[in-house]
């Protein structure tokens, strides 16, 4: 039978993106091509597999469904349900835990969620400083679960950079809030999780750690897992977990499990999102695979090559080193700042973040501190040799900003060839 659809509905399905809409196929192409192009370092990115990429831009995304498998508030479900059930079976199979929600559309929803089930606004929650490399929703002043909630933070201590376990302590003790949460964007160390369990313990509080940023590292078995020691884990399936955007939630309490469920629909959010569901479930299936964990390793081996190079040449190393992908690099030895650091590094294809040093100012203007981050590069094959290197191209361009308005062109253009090259050599999508 010969189709009688219009030009206009037969076109709505069979046109490109460039037929469709020549600006957006004109910005994606960029972006694109600025990715193969750049040395990625920022701490929080990584570069997902094709076959995540299938998954996020498949027909899946049309599916409207509340609820959770088995137990759907719409029909045509029964599908999509398997896709669910991959994903949650492949996330606890990979943390070994025995309950996994993956709805959360975001790290940051997966850690509300935790909030909406366990706290009512003006309750005492206790987390790191944004400003010691907390995260925003973890109770930071301008975001929700510091506005709403009580938040006292801890930090560092001045000296070593470390996490200040005997002020966690104190404040625990002294606040008894009801939530205490470790993890956080800037913190480049393993933290202590028996520990502030065992104070979490002593002042009657949930222990939430939220391992968005070493996720993958606890996948590839080179971080320690805090599934054994938190009651809730909240993660981002981004980072160095290599997936989409988006949360997942894991706890070994059914009873956790149950009110974290309900926190997430219909506490929270509406309709899951059916394609980066399918897309975890990828991701999760690849962290399973042992391949993960030499890339885990290699992404370890890669932040302390990077971190050593940079100290090297006269940089300051926030903790003296790393455990983790995150290299915290101070710039107050060489007197610059993060902003024109950042600008300047940008200009010859390295990319990464301005991040506050711990006791900086609250002011972005003012921070000293670069971020950095090694997933991303590994991800594209490059080796702790190539991360030395990516480290004294980072250093010729900085010492060459040291007393000036700007680096000589000259430097500029020799460091912009030579990321080039090494862009070249670890190719990506194309
Ligand atoms: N928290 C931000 C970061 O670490 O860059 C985004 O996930």
């Amino acid at each position: 039978m010969s189709s009688r659809q219009s030009p206009e509905i037969s076109a709505h399905f069979t046109e490109s993106l460039t037929q469709n809409d020549p600006l957006l196929a004109d910005i994606l192409d960029r972006e694109g091509k600025r990715q193969a192009d750049q040395i990625e370092l920022i701490a929080s990115e990584n570069i997902v597999s094709r076959a995540v990429l299938e998954a996020l831009g498949d027909t899946i995304t049309n599916k409207t469904v509340e609820g959770y498998p088995g137990a759907r508030y719409h029909g045509g479900a029964k599908i999509l349900d398997e896709a669910e059930r991959a994903a949650i079976e492949r996330a606890t199979d990979l943390f070994g835990c025995k309950y996994a929600n993956v709805q959360a559309h975001s790290g940051s929803q997966a850690n509300q969620a935790v909030f909406v089930a366990l706290l009512k606004p003006g309750d005492t929650v206790m987390s790191m400083a944004l400003t010691a490399g907390g995260h925003l929703s973890h109770g930071a002043p301008p975001n929700m679960s510091g506005k709403w909630f009580n938040a006292v933070q801890y930090g560092v201590d001045p000296q070593s950079g470390l996490l200040d376990y005997d002020e966690l302590e104190r404040l625990a003790i002294e606040h008894k809030p009801k939530l205490i949460i470790a993890g956080g964007s800037a913190y480049p160390r393993v933290i202590d999780f028996p520990f502030i369990r065992s104070v979490a313990d002593r002042v009657g509080a949930t222990f939430l750690v939220d391992m968005a940023h070493f996720a993958g590292l606890v996948a590839g078995g080179v971080h320690p897992n805090p599934i054994p020691h938190a009651h809730i884990v909240s993660c981002t399936t981004t980072k160095t977990l290599r997936g989409p955007r988006g949360g997942l939630l894991l706890t070994d309490d059914p009873q956790l499990a149950k009110k974290i469920d309900s926190s997430i629909f219909p506490g929270m959010q509406g309709s899951l999102h059916p394609n980066t569901i399918a897309a975890k479930a990828v991701c999760l299936g690849e962290a399973l695979r042992p391949s993960f964990k030499d890339y885990a390793g290699q992404v370890v081996e890669n932040a302390r090559a990077l971190a050593d190079s940079l100290e090297q040449r006269g940089f300051g190393i926030c903790t003296g080193g790393t455990d983790t992908h995150i290299v915290l690099v101070d710039l107050k030895p060489k007197g610059l700042l993060g902003t024109q650091s950042v600008n300047f590094l940008e200009d010859t294809n390295i990319t990464c973040n301005k991040n506050p040093i711990p006791f900086d100012p609250p002011n972005p203007k003012q921070w000293t501190g670069l971020r950095l981050g090694t997933a991303a590069g590994t991800t594209r094959g490059m080796d702790a040799e190539t991360f030395t290197v990516i480290g004294n191209l980072i250093a010729d361009v900085l010492d060459a900003l040291v007393g000036k308005d700007e680096p000589d062109a000259d430097v500029v253009e020799r460091v912009r060839a030579r990321v080039a090259k090494i862009c070249q050599n670890h190719p990506t999508y194309q």
